[in-house]
């Protein structure tokens, strides 16, 4: 009895520590599915979503089109647009900023799910109608 609940124990705990994201992605792109192993790979929990109707998405979660990225992430209460690292993510979840959330435009070289060198750094904005929008970090 004893045992059983330890063996069950386990598990739930391992789960309880990953955060988890919702993200809403088109099933034909490619580079969300790397951006989700890094998120994975970083301590979250990915629930992938496929649609392709992205545009709803956008509208729905108030995502400016200059800041559209390919994908759309919910995690903590915020919207995560885009390849934004990991670490970000994890940043923003500890400071806990009154945003809405982070966009990284476009589908960046160099950014998480994008492989390759990065010709200059990458600015991930806060995701807001402020224009021009802010800069929440470079990497
Ligand atoms: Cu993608």
């Amino acid at each position: 009895m004893l045992l059983t609940a330890l063996a069950l124990a386990a598990p739930l705990t391992a789960m309880a520590a990953a955060i988890p994201v919702k993200l809403y992605k088109n099933p034909n792109c490619y580079c969300c599915d790397l951006y989700a192993k890094h998120l994975a790979e970083n301590g979250f929990k990915v629930e992938l979503i496929n649609t392709t109707d992205m545009a709803s998405i956008k509208q729905q979660y108030n995502v400016p089109e200059k800041l559209e990225g390919c994908h759309t992430a919910l995690v903590g209460g915020y919207v995560v647009e885009g390849l934004v690292p990991a670490q970000f993510v994890q940043r923003m979840l500890k400071e806990h900023p009154p945003i809405r959330g982070v966009a990284l435009p476009g589908m960046p070289v160099g950014a998480p799910g994008m492989p390759g060198v990065k010709p200059a750094p990458l600015t991930i904005y806060t995701l807001d109608s402020s224009s021009p929008p802010k800069v929440f970090a470079s990497f």
